[in-house]
């Protein structure tokens, strides 16, 4: 700290002498640069102390004034000095107690990171898509929230249809914007309804996403489930091209071993349709507990594109043919990873996400 004697100018002058002793216990007092700096302005702020017996210089009897004058500036140029000498001080005490604080112990044990994951379901996905991005398929995405005419109408699936009913489909109620035909797509092949609006032959995309349907949560439906579906147009498609294309796909994605074989079956937008099984991914064919026996587990719809459904996105069908398929991404989870309860993908529990 500067000099704390008092010099001999000053001592006549006690009021000068009272600050000087005032203004270095606030000093010392001061704990913290905050505390210094309210110090420092009750002393040489605008209305500080010293500040004020400085304006005051000017009443002094004249004969007076010189030595006044002279006295408090070298107060101030002292008081200047300490602050600077005791902020100093501070800063060095303040970096002492933080390295202090910061003090490492290498022999403390590393923090354990835990590292996130990919849901099993979105890297499904991203395997289906990988394969039909690799046969020159493009994925396309659209809205979960649909109106009637994309979801149902422009698929050929007549108004009597039982997917339509209030029992099987979520209807939003939209009157507030005057519609009555708002609702959660069953399926993702709304998708690729607005693809053809807005693209022309040839074209091959697939639609992995949500879909909704009114069941009852158990141990095999779910409200809200996964579906990649995929469409294939161009001129002389043929229901070989699609045989192909999905045994190309169940390969890669099941094993080289894989066979698949289609059964007849019936879906409005599709003519002629199929149930697609896959030979069983776990016994290989032979038959276990997971294919019950048969050797086979159905994966996958399939079928050519009813030509009603060319009608609508305004597709020539007398030139062109096309196939779809469809499969619920969430079935091909359990049965690849042995879950037994498709709620499981959904609870959140990282007991199931942190094996995947
Ligand atoms: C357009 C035309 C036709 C998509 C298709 C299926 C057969 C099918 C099911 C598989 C399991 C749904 O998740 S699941 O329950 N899907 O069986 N889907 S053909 O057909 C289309 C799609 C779009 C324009």
């Amino acid at each position: 700290m500067a000099a704390e004697k008092v010099n001999d100018q000053e001592r006549d002058n006690p009021e000068m002498v009272a600050l000087r002793e005032e203004a270095l216990a606030a000093l010392s007092k001061a704990a913290s640069l905050a505390e210094l700096e309210e110090a420092r302005v009750a002393f040489l702020g605008r209305k500080g102390k010293l500040t004020s017996l400085l304006q005051g210089i000017k009443d002094l009897p004249p004969q007076d004034r010189r030595r006044a004058g002279m006295m408090a500036n070298r107060l101030k140029g002292w008081l200047e000095q300490a602050i600077d000498e005791r902020e100093k001080e501070l800063r060095r005490m303040e970096l002492e107690a933080g390295l202090r604080g910061e003090r490492l112990d290498v022999t403390l044990p590393g923090r354990h990171v835990t590292y996130g994951s990919r849901h099993l379901i979105s890297s499904i996905i991203e395997e289906i898509e990988d394969i039909f991005i690799a046969m020159g398929y493009r994925v396309a995405e659209g809205p979960e929230v649909e109106l009637d005419y994309y979801n149902f109408e422009a698929l050929n699936t007549p108004e009597w249809h039982p997917s339509k009913s209030l029992q099987d489909t979520f209807y939003v109620d939209a009157s507030a914007v005057g519609r009555e035909d708002v609702l959660l797509r069953t399926h993702t092949s709304p998708v690729q309804i607005r693809v053809m609006e807005s693209t022309s032959p040839p074209l091959y995309v697939i639609a992995p996403g949500k879909a909704y349907r009114h069941d009852v949560p158990d141990a095999t439906h779910s409200p809200m489930f996964h579906q990649v579906e995929g469409l294939a147009v161009d001129e002389r498609i043929s229901l070989a091209d699609l045989k192909g294309t999905l045994e190309f796909f169940a390969k890669r994605m099941f094993g080289e071993d894989r066979a698949v074989r289609f059964r007849p079956h019936f879906f409005p937008f599709t003519e002629p349709s199929a149930e697609v099984d896959v030979s069983c991914i776990i016994c290989g064919g032979k038959g276990c507990r997971v294919c019950k026996g048969t050797g086979w587990l159905e994966i996958l719809g399939a079928g050519m594109v009813d030509p009603n459904v060319f009608g609508y996105v305004g597709y020539d069908a007398e030139r062109y043919s096309g196939f779809a398929f469809g499969m619920g991404v969430d079935r091909i989870a359990m049965l690849k990873y042995g879950v037994p309860d498709i709620r499981y993908l959904f609870d959140n529990d990282l007991r199931l996400l942190a094996q995947f």
